[in-house]
């Protein structure tokens, strides 16, 4: 890309594209004629946030498609892919900010999207920490209901009862233990305390800091549970599969019901204060309904 050949409306969306990323302000640009220039924007923000620090490995706001491929604005190109779960802008509803992704309500089913860019994932692949979080506005909580999940890797998850019980849901991080070549062993989670409810928004994220060993899971802007791993297991870096697409709204035949907006991960662990201001920002769309 030649950045010398920004033009002034060029460089408008850029500006956009840093605040978006900052968490400043959300927009919606939905006209394929913008598209190009937003392609120049994203490209640019990529070495900004780089340089910044960010370590964003996905922003995903369902507020912009072309068929089932939903766009990440992060500037990583992880976009999503929905054909394989038959999603696309039928699919869009009203979400916290602009749109949402309503997946097997009523009579739909097998409905998820598959993020990243085949066979180099490595920019979905964090290793000394990771964030995910995620609106969402659950429908039906049995079973095993995926958020967002890359596994191995990390996996936020709204319900789950098969194997292990945390129906307020959790969060989970595929850990280096060394000595263990056991997954279940590996498989570190923490659940949330507080329940949430069907019907409402909610704002789920999961983080773990391996400098620290902490895991922790925040509800609605307020940190609701930590746990610090045992000591001793030598490495607590984070171990990740190379094969696997993120997938939002399923993983292994288990399906999230409800709507999910602004799904977003990064590969730090964010701070109680950042978290606060991500579910301000959905609180100030006017969509959110506090119980
Ligand atoms: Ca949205």
């Amino acid at each position: 890309m030649n950045q010398k050949g920004f033009t002034l409306s060029e460089l408008m969306v850029v500006i956009a594209v840093i605040m978006i990323l900052s968490g400043a302000v959300f927009i919606r640009i939905n006209e394929a004629r913008h598209r190009a220039k937003i392609a120049n924007g994203l490209n640019f923000s990529k070495q900004i946030s780089a340089k910044a620090g960010i370590g964003v490995m996905g922003a995903w706001s369902f507020d912009s498609n072309e068929g089932s491929i939903f766009y990440d604005f992060s500037g990583r190109g992880n976009d999503c892919d929905g054909s394989l779960g038959s999603v696309n802008g039928s699919d869009l509803v009203e979400g916290v900010v602009g749109q949402g992704l309503d997946l097997n309500t009523g009579s739909d089913s097998g409905e998820y999207l598959r993020c990243g860019v085949s066979p180099d994932f490595s920019s979905l692949e964090p290793i000394e920490a990771v964030t995910i979080e995620a609106w969402v506005k659950t429908d039906d909580q049995t079973g095993n209901r995926f958020i967002a999940t890359k596994w191995y890797g990390y996996s936020l998850e709204s319900y789950r009862s098969g194997g292990v019980n945390a129906p307020n849901g959790r969060f989970c991080v595929f850990v280096e233990r060394d000595g263990s070549a056991t997954p279940n062993e590996k498989t570190q989670c923490i659940q949330f305390n507080t329940g949430h409810f069907n019907n409402q928004w909610h704002h789920m994220v999961g983080t773990y800091n391996s400098d620290t060993r902490k895991l922790e899971v925040y509800l609605d802007g307020k940190k609701d549970n930590e746990r610090i791993l045992a000591s001793g297991w030598g490495s607590y870096l984070i171990e990740n599969s190379t094969a696997n697409y993120l997938t939002i709204g399923m993983y292994a035949s288990n399906y999230f019901s409800g709507v999910i907006d602004e799904v977003k991960g990064f590969k730090v662990a964010l701070s109680e204060t950042e978290i606060r201001k991500h579910y301000v920002q959905g609180l100030l769309s006017g969509k959110y309904v506090s119980d």
